[in-house]
């Protein structure tokens, strides 16, 4: 690396993966060098990034002189375990898996269906038209965010954040499906548990400075 960054970070202004790195780092007062990866002109498919990540899919983490490390839930926890403070998981054994159950339901099991490589095999493939196309966004963003909210609302363990008082890689992974879904102008619908915690995290410094709308390469803002 030729400046004084931590890590190098593969990414793109938009993407809901990158975002979740961008704001785990900002937490953890760290700095990456940012290598676009521009999905729109199908980088992701360049045989050097498919070197870096065979799936073709950003984020990649590169730490100097190691594998690059590549899922974004991965690099959370690789961040967390080499700079600890602030944690991103609570304490207790039980804490961590309910966050790490609702980082999962929101990186793992909503955010798959909507990425660019899903998106064009719906119009390329199975003949979706725009229209569509966005019934489909539309429809797994709500699923797997009434499906949070419920949790969020009736566990005891929400508090000020998804999990108690502290910022939790479950807050990053909701801001990053939350920032997504307004980069696309899908509005989050009937979940005030959630409208709550996100209008909480963007005050954090962190998760402002992630704004997809402020990364290199972002249009501006309408
Ligand atoms: N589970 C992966 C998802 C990575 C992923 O799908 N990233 C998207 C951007 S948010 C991507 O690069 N997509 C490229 C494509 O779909 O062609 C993670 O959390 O890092």
């Amino acid at each position: 690396m030729t400046d004084q960054s931590d890590f190098e970070l593969y990414g793109f202004w938009r993407t809901s993966a990158t975002y979740r790195v961008r704001v785990a780092l900002n937490l953890k007062g760290l700095t990456a060098q940012e290598r676009v990866i521009n999905l729109d002109a199908g980088e992701q498919l360049n045989d050097n990034f498919l070197k870096i990540n065979p799936l073709g899919a950003i984020p990649a983490l590169i730490v100097k002189g190691q594998l690059p490390l590549t899922q974004s839930l991965a690099i959370l926890e690789f961040l967390d375990e080499t700079h600890p403070l602030p944690p991103l998981l609570p304490a207790d054994p039980h804490g961590r898996a309910r966050v790490r159950s609702i980082a999962a339901m929101l990186a793992s099991d909503t955010h798959p269906l909507i990425t660019p490589r899903v998106r064009k095999y719906l119009s390329t493939v199975a003949g979706f038209d725009d229209a569509a196309v966005r019934a489909w966004l539309v429809h797994w963003f709500d699923a797997g965010l009434a499906a949070v909210e419920k949790r969020l609302a009736t566990e005891a363990a929400t508090g000020a954040f998804c999990h108690g008082d502290q910022i939790t890689m479950a807050d990053i992974c909701l801001a990053s499906i939350t920032a997504t879904m307004r980069v696309l102008k899908i509005p989050v619908k009937n979940a005030p548990t959630i409208d709550r915690i996100i209008a909480r995290c963007e005050t954090q410094e962190a998760f402002a400075k992630a704004d997809p709308l402020k990364q290199v390469g972002a249009p501006a803002a309408t």
